[in-house]
């Protein structure tokens, strides 16, 4: 199977996104699974745009995507995404929705098609837990937006949110290092 696998560009100020770093050190293949990396910018509509896009021309069966929620300590398999942007900051495009749909007249959320317990599991003690809520930024109109253009397809999609990296020097907030969290990927990604 071929699993495509999905990190962010820097974006509020950063010069880093752990994500991007992270998806540099995946290796091409985890078991049987061949994995297709995509960067995509934090941009709301063109970030689902690529990603549906690859999805589609690569014909991958699963969708993993990563991204940076500063200020969580734990690698955070998300099991849910809502229908709303409501951007505290602006995206990469100066775009900042207030209470806009994701999909006009769609449903109020969806969960992940991923196996999101068994990926926590599988994390283990990298550390993960499981999260209830992507937010209402660009990480959850990319979930909810997969999740609704791929519904009863054979797609399976998810999404993984990681810390701060060390190297972002966030002395006030939970860090990890980046050896650390693509570990804990690369298990999450044993488990889909
Ligand atoms: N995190 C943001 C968008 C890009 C990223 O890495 C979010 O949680 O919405």
């Amino acid at each position: 199977m071929k699993i495509l696998v999905t990190a962010f560009d820097a974006f509020g100020g950063e010069s880093i996104n752990p994500t991007e770093r992270a998806l540099q050190q995946l290796p091409d293949h985890i078991g049987d699974a061949e994995l297709v990396k995509l960067v995509i910018p934090t941009k709301f509509g063109e970030s689902l745009r690529r990603a549906i896009e690859v999805a589609e021309d690569s014909e991958v069966e699963a969708i993993v995507c990563l991204g940076q929620a500063g200020g969580r300590a734990h690698i955070t398999p998300e099991r849910v995404a809502i229908n709303v942007m409501d951007a505290d900051i602006p995206d990469n495009a100066g775009y900042q929705p207030v209470d806009v749909p994701v999909v006009e007249g769609g449903p109020t959320a969806y969960f992940s098609t991923l196996p999101v317990k068994e990926m926590v599991a599988a994390v283990g003690d990298s550390p993960a837990r499981l999260s209830n809520t992507a937010g209402t930024f660009v990480c959850n109109q990319l979930l909810y937006g997969l999740l609704h253009h791929f519904e009863g397809t054979r797609v399976s999609a998810g999404f993984v949110h990681v810390p701060y990296i060390t190297e972002q020097e966030k002395t006030d907030k939970p860090m990890m290092e980046l050896a650390d969290i693509v570990e804990g990927v690369k298990r999450a990604l044993w488990a889909v």
